[in-house]
C-alpha cells in the first residue's frame, strides 16, 4: 500500500512533555509548572521533570531519529524559554531551538515547529490568561520574536495544537492548566486563541512562510439516531469540538447555532470588528490530531465541571470496541471519516495528521519491547488514512504521536505513548517494536500489505 511521492513521515513531541530542565537558562514558569504543583491536579504528583530529559539529550535525540529513517520532526516551542514571563526575548532559549533545527537540518529532517502547545507563561495567566484579550497579543510578540530568530531555517509554522484542550479543557473542566472551571472564559479563550493564530499568522505569512494550525478532531456519532435529544447533542458536541474553529479559519465565520447556544456565556462580546478578517487569513495546511470517536447520548452522565460549555445533559455509552489505556476505543475508520469531512465540508487545504497514536502498557520482552497492540493501531490507522487519500483526500503527511514516552498531561508518565520507550530512571531510549515496524512504513514510503 503506496503513499503519494513526497508523502512526510514523522513523529511529534510538545516541549513541556519531553523537555524537562525547567529552570534552566532562564526559563520561568508555565501555567503547568504551577499546574502541577497543585496537589491533585497531575496522577502520582508528577510534573515537567524530567520529562524525558530532550532538552540534554537533543542531539542524541535527532541521532535517533535519522536512524529510525524520519522525514520529520514535529515539536513545539517553550514560550517560556523564548520570552520568560512573556517579557524579554532570551537567547539562550532561542539557542536551544536554534541547535535543534540545525542538527536536524544537518540529518534531512525537516523541522515541524509548532509556537505554542499548551505552555502559556505564568505571568500572562496572572493577568487572566486566554480569558484576557491582550493574551492573544502578547503571542504575535512571541511568534515575531521566534519566526525571526528561525525563519531563514523553517518552511512551514504551525501556530497553536489543540485550542479546544487549550480553552476547554484548562478554563471550563479544569483537568488541564490553568485549572480553571469557568465557563464564560472557557469561550472567551476560544475566541482569543483564534485572534492569535490570525495575529501571529499575519506576522508568518508576512515572512512568506506557510502557515498552519493543528486541531484534535473526531466523528461525533449520536448514539441513538432516531433520537433528536441525541441528534442536538452530537451536533453541539461537533459545534464545539469543529465548527467553532473550522468555521472562522477557513470561511470568516462562526457557526450560527453555536453563537446563539453559547449567547449565555457571553461568546459574541468579545468578538470585535474586524477579528474574524484576521483569523480568517489564508491556511496552507491544516493539522489533523486523531485518536478516537466520540459515541454520546442525551442521557445524564458524570456530573461536575465538563469541557462541553452549555450541554448540561450528556454521557458516552461504551460500545464494543479494544480501548488504549487512555480508556478511548480504537477506531480507525473514524480517521477517514474526519479526513473527508474536512475535504468535503470546507474550502480545500492541504492535510497533515499530525498526531496519530496510541498509550498502551509496554511488555517488556528480553531488552526489547514488543507493543504490537500499538503496532496494530498504527497499522489500521494508516490504512485508514491511505483510504482517505484514494477518496481524493489532500493528505501530505503523517506524525505519530510520539516519538517517545512522555509526560502526559494530568495523567503523568504513567500513560506511555512513544514509539521509543524510556526509562525515566536512566534516560535510557529503547526503540520499540513500532518504531521498527514504522521505521520501515517511513523508508519504503509504503504499508506492507
Ligand atoms: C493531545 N482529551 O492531547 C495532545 O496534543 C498531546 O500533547 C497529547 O499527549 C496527546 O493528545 C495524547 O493525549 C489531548 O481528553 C489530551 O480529549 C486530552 C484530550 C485530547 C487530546
Amino acid at each position: 500500500m503506496a503513499f503519494p511521492e513526497g508523502f512526510l513521515w514523522g513523529a511529534a513531541t510538545a516541549a513541556f512533555q519531553v523537555e524537562g530542565a525547567t529552570d534552566v537558562d532562564g526559563r520561568t514558569d508555565s501555567i503547568w509548572d504551577a499546574f502541577c504543583r497543585v496537589p491533585g491536579n497531575v496522577v502520582g504528583g508528577h510534573t515537567g521533570e524530567p520529562g524525558a530529559d530532550h532538552y540534554r539529550r537533543v542531539d542524541q535525540d535527532v541521532a535517533m531519529m535519522a536512524e529510525l529513517g524520519l522525514g520529520a520532526y514535529r515539536f513545539s516551542i517553550a514560550w517560556p524559554r523564548v520570552r520568560p514571563d512573556a517579557g524579554a526575548v532570551n537567547q539562550a532559549g532561542l539557542d536551544f531551538y536554534k541547535r535543534l533545527v540545525d542538527t536536524l537540518l544537518e540529518h534531512d529532517i525537516k523541522p515541524w515547529p509548532t509556537l505554542y502547545h499548551w505552555d502559556l507563561p505564568q505571568k500572562l495567566e496572572d493577568t487572566g490568561g486566554w480569558a484576557n484579550r491582550d493574551t492573544a497579543y502578547r503571542f504575535a510578540e512571541y511568534a515575531e520574536t521566534i519566526v525571526d530568530a528561525l525563519g531563514d531555517r523553517i518552511e512551514s509554522w504551525t501556530t497553536l495544537n489543540e485550542p479546544w484542550c487549550a480553552a476547554f479543557l484548562g478554563y471550563a473542566a479544569g483537568i488541564h492548566a490553568p485549572g480553571r472551571a469557568e465557563p464564560d472564559a472557557a469561550v472567551a479563550a476560544v475566541h482569543h486563541l483564534l485572534l492569535a493564530h490570525g495575529l501571529a499568522g499575519e506576522v508568518i505569512r508576512s515572512r512568506d512562510k506557510q502557515l498552519g494550525i493543528t486541531l484534535n478532531m473526531y466523528p461525533i456519532i449520536p448514539a441513538d439516531p432516531d433520537s433528536a435529544a441525541d441528534r442536538d447533542v452530537a451536533r453541539r458536541l461537533d459545534g464545539l469540538q469543529q465548527r467553532i474553529f473550522l468555521d472562522p479559519l477557513l470561511c470568516g465565520y462562526y457557526p450560527a447555532d453555536i453563537v446563539k447556544d453559547l449567547e449565555p456565556f457571553g461568546f459574541s462580546k468579545v468578538i470585535q470588528e474586524g477579528d474574524l478578517k484576521i483569523i480568517n487569513a489564508p491556511l496552507d495546511m491544516l493539522g489533523v490530531n486523531y485518536y478516537t470517536e466520540h459515541y454520546v447520548s442525551a442521557e445524564p452522565g458524570d456530573e461536575g465541571p465538563s469541557p462541553w460549555v452549555g450541554v448540561e445533559k450528556l454521557s458516552f455509552p461504551k460500545r464494543d470496541a479494544p480501548v488504549t489505556d487512555m480508556g478511548w476505543e480504537v477506531r480507525p475508520d473514524g480517521l477517514t471519516s474526519v479526513l473527508l469531512r474536512v475535504h468535503n465540508d470546507y474550502p480545500k487545504v492541504p492535510l497533515y495528521i499530525t498526531e496519530n497514536g496510541a498509550a498502551f502498557q509496554d511488555l517488556h520482552d528480553g531488552d526489547g519491547v514488543e507493543d504490537v497492540d500499538r503496532t496494530g493501531y498504527l497499522e489500521s490507522h494508516l490504512r485508514a488514512a491511505h483510504a482517505a487519500i484514494a477518496a481524493g483526500v489532500d493528505l501530505r503527511g503523517y506524525f505519530c504521536w510520539s516519538l517517545m514516552d512522555n509526560f502526559e498531561w494530568a495523567e503523568g508518565y504513567a500513560k506511555r505513548f512513544g514509539i521509543v520507550h524510556v526509562d525515566y530512571d536512566t534516560q535510557v531510549r529503547t526503540p520499540k517494536r513500532s518504531a521498527r515496524w514504522y521505521s520501515a512504513v517511513a523508508r519504503s514510503n509504503a504499508v506492507a500489505s
